[in-house]
Order: structure tokens, then sequence, then C-alpha cells
């Protein structure tokens, strides 16, 4: 037993800069959410649209918003994104400042909006609704001037009042090159770092959705992890101080993105990782990959690299020309849903009796217990000058487990950077697994062990740890 003074008589744990905001903490939550790329492209078998499609292109024969976000809904997602606008300046909303848009498409008569039904049935369904808005634009024709720059805002200030809450911003980093514009065909370059005028853009997001998160390769609110297979960093950290390319300042679309995977132990601002990824080959729908699509198991290996990694899993489903999801990704993502059901089912951890090397000011507020009690508000904290700390777990029966799952608190910064995991085999410690940063969450497979005791060891970090979850489980078998 603990010699503790009354519970709440030693302070919080003073937070380990920098820390994130309440809309990054509540963003950290979601975790596994879907990005919708539909549009002119989805008729061309286009990725990037040259801009000079005609709308009348744009015909889906049986779109269906609800029943795409009831899938995602029931695969455990929790938000959606979708490509408002992308490279090619369709619209797929009654946007009044171009005609290049779903009103003159001969679908619903021209007085359809995907945007407008996506938005409805996110909030029928319980899902937040996020939007993606190109600001590279190949089918305007002021585009590379500042008169493209008011035409993006007005764009931007229609998604963000009329279609209620928007939780996310997704600016792309993808921007200049040739196109179309206006019937220009050419090649325009835009200087990254300055064209966009980003914190004017930014300041009208904050504006108009306070709680949305800004998403691009420098944030302000989220990070791009630097590539698009779904993979953040086996060290990840929340914190990042992007650079451009070249000593030049940096922004959506110049920065040395590789950086971005594992962000950096002493980053000045606190910029969490989203990783996005398709899952199929391409971000739009092509009848060619029905057969690429990626399996269950892959999407569970995905979100083991993304989720389990601190970072966030947006994963792409497109829509096809029927405007719904393919059988064979809702067929997928029904498998990945049932795979994580099965392996986080029984937590082996849970309720175990545990002892810690160190508790802050011996106080049960921050007991060891705290980590295995399904809580992820309360944590085991050690005294603030105490970097190396260990625990050690007794389940209530022996176990056979082969996955980890840690969480930090991180509402009072990320500070992990070391730790290991052993497990008591007869009367020897051996070690099960190790790694370096935890963050919101970190999931580690290994083989599979049977016991009824185990260690987890902090060797570094950079302020006093916070551990708020320790769990155990068991990979269900492989399944056709
Ligand atoms: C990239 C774009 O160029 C792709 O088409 C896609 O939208 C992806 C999510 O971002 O930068």
């Amino acid at each position: 037993m603990l010699h503790t003074p009354m519970k709440g008589q030693i302070p919080l744990p003073s937070p380990c800069s920098p820390v994130p905001s309440k809309r990054q903490v509540e963003w950290q939550k979601w975790e596994c959410y879907a990005f919708v790329h539909f549009g002119i492209n989805t008729f061309t078998d286009k990725e990037w649209g040259y801009g000079d499609e005609s709308p009348a292109l744009f015909n889906p024969t049986d779109f269906n918003a609800d029943e795409a976000v009831r899938l995602f809904h029931e695969a455990g997602m929790t938000a959606v994104i979708l490509t408002a606008k992308h490279h090619d300046g369709f619209c797929l909303w009654q946007t009044a400042f171009t005609d290049h848009s779903v009103k003159k498409s001969p679908w619903r008569g021209g007085k359809g909006d995907v945007v407008g039904e996506f938005a409805e049935a996110c909030k029928r369904n319980g899902m937040k609704f996020g939007v993606y808005l190109s600001p590279w634009d190949r089918n305007r024709s002021d585009y590379g001037t500042p008169e493209y720059l008011n035409y993006y805002r007005n764009q931007l200030t229609e998604l963000l009042t009329n279609y209620g809450e928007i939780a996310e911003v997704w600016f792309d980093g993808a921007n200049g090159g040739d196109g179309y514009y206006g019937g220009a065909r050419e090649k325009r370059t835009i200087d990254r770092s300055t064209y966009y005028g980003w914190d004017t853009t930014w300041n009208l997001v904050r504006r108009l959705q306070p709680n949305a998160v800004i998403f691009s390769d420098v944030g302000p609110d989220i990070r791009w992890i630097g590539n698009e297979k779904g993979i953040a960093g086996e060290t990840c950290w929340s914190m990042y101080s992007p650079v451009g390319e070249h000593g030049t300042p940096p922004a959506p679309g110049n920065t040395v993105y590789s950086q971005a995977i594992e962000g950096s132990r002493d980053g000045k601002a606190w910029l969490p990782a989203e990783c996005d990824v398709s899952i199929r080959p391409g971000w739009f729908y092509h009848q060619k990959e029905d057969s690429l699509v990626k399996s269950g198991q892959q999407l569970l290996n995905l979100y083991l690299q993304t989720v389990g990694r601190n970072a966030s899993l947006l994963l792409n489903v497109p829509l096809d020309r029927r405007g719904r999801v393919a059988q064979s990704d809702s067929i997928a993502l029904m498998k990945f849903k049932h795979l994580r059901d099965r392996l986080f089912a029984t937590d082996f951890a849970r309720g175990a009796s545990v002892n810690s090397s160190n508790t802050r000011g011996n106080d049960v507020q921050y007991s060891a217990e705290n980590v295995v009690d399904g809580d992820p508000d309360t944590y085991w904290a050690t005294d603030d000058s105490v970097t190396n700390a260990s625990l050690i777990l007794r389940l209530s029966k022996k176990a056979t487990f082969d996955c980890l799952l840690l969480q930090e608190y991180i509402l009072l910064g990320q500070r992990v950077e070391s730790f290991s995991v052993e497990w008591l085999d007869g009367n020897r410690w051996r070690e099960l697994a190790s790694g370096t940063t935890i963050g919101h969450k970190r999931l580690l497979r290994f083989s599979p062990v049977t016991t009824d005791e185990v260690r987890l060891v902090i060797h570094r970090s950079r302020c006093a740890p916070l551990i708020s979850a320790f769990s155990l489980y068991k990979f269900p078998p492989l399944e056709k």
C-alpha cells in the first residue's frame, strides 16, 4: 500500500511544452476517418483533371451520401472529408462564384449539391464532416493572380458558412503546373511560400469555424505525414518545426517533408500527424482497380502503422460512377472493422494489480493502477524529477497475448522517448518489445507469450512520464 496524502493534495504535473490546443486534443480521438474523392475525374477515369472537362460529364446514376456515411460509421470511422473541389476546379456544390460546377451538370437537373448531402448525412449519422478545397485550380483563368485568392476565399466562405459544423479543412500541398486556365493552356508556377497568403486564409477558417482543425504540410493544427502510404515513423513526435526547401519559408507544398514522418523531439509547435492513404492504388475510382482494393488485413496493418504510431488514419474510399462505394471496398472496410473488434475484444491487463517504482507525491490520484482502469483521462505520473521509472503488472490469471497498447496523457505534452516491455518467464524477465515514442497511442506486435506478469520500463522521458493506458491483446488468427 502507498502511504498516501489525501486525493487532490498534490498539484497537477507541470506541462511539458508544447501542449495541444483543445481542438487538437479532440481531433486526436478521431483516429480513423474517411477521405472521399469524387468529382469529374470519376467520369473521365483520371487522377488529375486538366480543367477543361465539361461539367456535363458529372452524372452519377445513383448517388447516395447516406449509404456511404452509414457504411463509414459502421466501419468504426468517425469523420468524412470530401473533395469539394479537386485540382480540375469542378465544384461539387452550388457555388455562386463559377459555373464550373454541379449547376451545369445534368445530375438532379443542375440542382444537386454533393457537399450539402454529405453534410446532412454526416449530421444524421453522428459523424464529423470536413472539406478538401484544392488551392491549385487548373480551370480558372485567374489562377496565379491575386484575384484568384479572392475567388478561393469566397468559395471557402461558402463551404464554411452554409453547411453547419465543419470539423476539418484540408489544404493540399500539390499546386502550380500546367492546366487549362480558362483556355490559356499553359504552365503556371506560383511561389508556394508567398502566393496564397495562408495566414489570411487560416484566419478566415478560425473566424468562421473556430473548432475546425486545419490540415496542411505545415499545420497549423495537423501536419501531413510526408507520404501517401499510410506509414508513420516508429518514432513519431507530435511536435514538428517544418522547414522550407533551400532555406525558403515553409508553406503547403514547400517543406522538407521527409522530416514529417518522425516530427521532432524539440519541435516548437504541437503539430500531430495525419496519414492519408487510399484503399485503392488511386484516389479516384477506376473500375480497373476493383481487384486491387486493400484487404481487411492490409487495412489493419495500416491502422497499426498510423493510429498505432501516434498518428491518425485518413483512409480514402472513393465513390464510383453511380455515386456509391464499390462493393469490394465496402467488404474490405467491414472486414477491417471485424478484425479490430476481435483484436480489441479482451484486454488482458484490465484490472491487473500494478506496482510502480515511483508515484507522484505518493498520491492515489496518480496511482499506477490508472493505466489499467480503461479510463484515458486518468494516468500514472512520477515525481517531476523522475524521468525513468517502471511498472509491474500482475494479471489476475495467466494470459496469452501478442499486442501491446500504450497511451500517454497528451494534454500535458508528449514525453516518453524510450521504453521497453518485459514479461516474466518463470523467474526471468525477458524483453517483449521496445520503442521510442508513445504519444496518444502506441501499438506494438510481437510473438505470443503466456504469462501473468509484465513490466514496463521507461528509460528516458522529456519530463516525468504520464501514462494513461497499458493494455494487452491477442491478434485473431488469419482469416481468408
Ligand atoms: C494530393 C493530390 O494531388 C491527390 O490527387 C490527392 O487529392 C491527394 C490526397 O493529395 O496532393
